[in-house]
């Protein structure tokens, strides 16, 4: 079979290497020339483990070609869409890139086409979609071409290991549909492979990120609760998770990247009622940049150092641990929270970048850290060391990566009540 990924971004760029190397034939259509230009010269414009080798046997082989020209999509037998579907400011979906992408694939397509939807969307959107696909065409959604919603389940920094033994959920507008994508996609995934309807598959997708979103933000509350009492957190989540049936994630600076800030919006906004939990959970997880904010006030305070005199170095841009996204980053949302504040604000991530490149340059002078992203390379720092670069020795750690306290700082920490 003939193979289109329509976006070639974080999971499509990985879903057409995969495709490709598994033996189909593979064009990937993205709108952005200078993608196309650097995946057909063997270089992923994406940080993920491997893709660089995955990459260049792709393209070697002949399997694999990157186009920006409609005209190359022409006549496949499936299209794979892979756009994003971020929120606008007002928290609505913005469906503009999966529409784009949808009418490009109707115009492109045939007879008999199969139409598979990755990203993940609001429930019903696929049948939508069908929908437009038929107004375009003429073609009969189900009997004439078939269409899938597909959602990708990959953690970043494991895509290529997890596209293969994930299990697979395929909802299909009809059965025959389902049918179809799933023998397609059988022929890499080993895990688990289920069919269902459309529908289902949408709202399967949202409940998995907005169960972790609801559970970060328990966590979250308990960390405040924590301040109140004056006790540590971890400590407690750690005792309370030797019970057989509890499972306390993790708190924290905050609930950053592409779906999890997101995905609860989708989940309930096609639907009438108000549905207080879920949407509380994302003011919770939004609030914690705040708390971190405060915890570094409280911490100037204990020294008597105004803010507006306060330089603050802030370890960490990225959304998570030894990632190079910064997409909806709570590090990103701490600093411009902080920004106007203090009398000025640097910022070091290793694998992001920022205003200061070396860590030492970023805390010499400084009056306190602010550890923001759990990186790999914070984790053993010496910061009774470090300490004698900094003007004041403030550290707060909003990750819980510094385990004790070191000697000579004031120390905050999210959810580290009693410092
Ligand atoms: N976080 C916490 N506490 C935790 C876990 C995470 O504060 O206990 C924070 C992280 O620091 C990060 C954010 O939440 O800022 C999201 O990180 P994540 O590791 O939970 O998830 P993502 O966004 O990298 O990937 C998620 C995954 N979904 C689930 O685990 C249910 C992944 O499997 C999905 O494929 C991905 O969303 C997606 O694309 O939807």
């Amino acid at each position: 079979a003939e193979i289109a990924v329509v976006g070639l971004g974080y999971i499509g760029l990985p879903t057409a290497i995969t495709f490709a190397n598994a033996g189909f034939r593979v064009t990937g259509y993205e709108i952005r020339k200078e993608v196309v230009e650097r995946i057909n010269s063997r270089k992923a414009h994406i940080v993920e483990p491997e893709i660089d080798e995955l990459l260049k046997k792709a393209v070697e082989s002949g399997n694999l070609r990157a186009t920006s020209d409609p005209d190359d999509i022409r006549g496949k037998d499936a299209y794979i869409i892979c756009v994003q579907t971020p929120l606008n400011e007002d928290k609505t979906p913005n469906l503009g890139y999966l529409e784009d992408a949808v009418r490009t694939v109707a115009r492109a397509m045939k007879r008999g086409s199969l139409i598979v939807i990755e990203s993940t969307v609001p429930p019903l959107t696929t049948i939508k979609m069908a929908k437009l696909i038929e107004e375009i065409t003429g073609l009969k959604p189900g009997e004439d071409f078939y269409m899938v919603h597909a959602p990708e389940r990959v953690m970043p920094g494991r895509i290529f290991e997890e596209l293969v033994y994930n299990s697979r959920i395929f909802g299909g507008i009809t059965p025959e549909s389902a049918e179809l994508a799933e023998r397609l996609y059988r022929s890499f995934v080993k895990g688990r492979t289920f069919k269902t309807s459309s529908t289902v598959s949408e709202v399967v997708k949202l409940m998995e990120n907005t169960f972790r979103d609801v559970n970060i933000a328990l966590a979250n509350e308990f960390a405040y609760l924590a301040h109140q009492y004056g006790i540590d957190v971890f400590e407690a989540i750690e005792l309370a998770n030797t019970h057989p049936r509890v499972r306390i994630h993790t708190p924290g600076i905050g609930v950053g990247g592409h779906c999890l800030p997101k995905d609860p919006h989708l989940l309930v906004w096609p639907a009438r009622d108000d549905f207080g939990l879920i949407r509380l959970a994302r003011e919770i997880n939004d609030g914690m940049p705040l708390l971190a904010k405060d915890l570094l006030f409280d911490a100037l305070k204990t020294v008597n150092l105004p803010p507006e005199k306060a330089v603050v170095a802030v370890l960490g841009l990225a959304y998570k641990g030894d990632s190079d996204d910064t997409r909806n980053s709570p590090a990103l949302t701490f600093v411009d929270e902080i920004r106007d504040e203090v009398a000025e604000v640097r910022t070091h991530d290793p694998l992001v970048g920022g205003t200061h490149e070396n860590l030492e340059d970023a805390l010499r002078g400084a009056d306190a850290a602010v550890i923001a992203t759990d990186h790999t390379a914070f984790k053993s720092l010496d910061w009774e060391k470090l300490g004698s670069l900094m003007r004041t020795k403030i550290l707060v750690d909003g990750r819980h990566v510094v385990e004790n306290p070191p000697v000579g700082f004031v120390f905050k920490g999210v959810g580290r009540g009693g410092y």
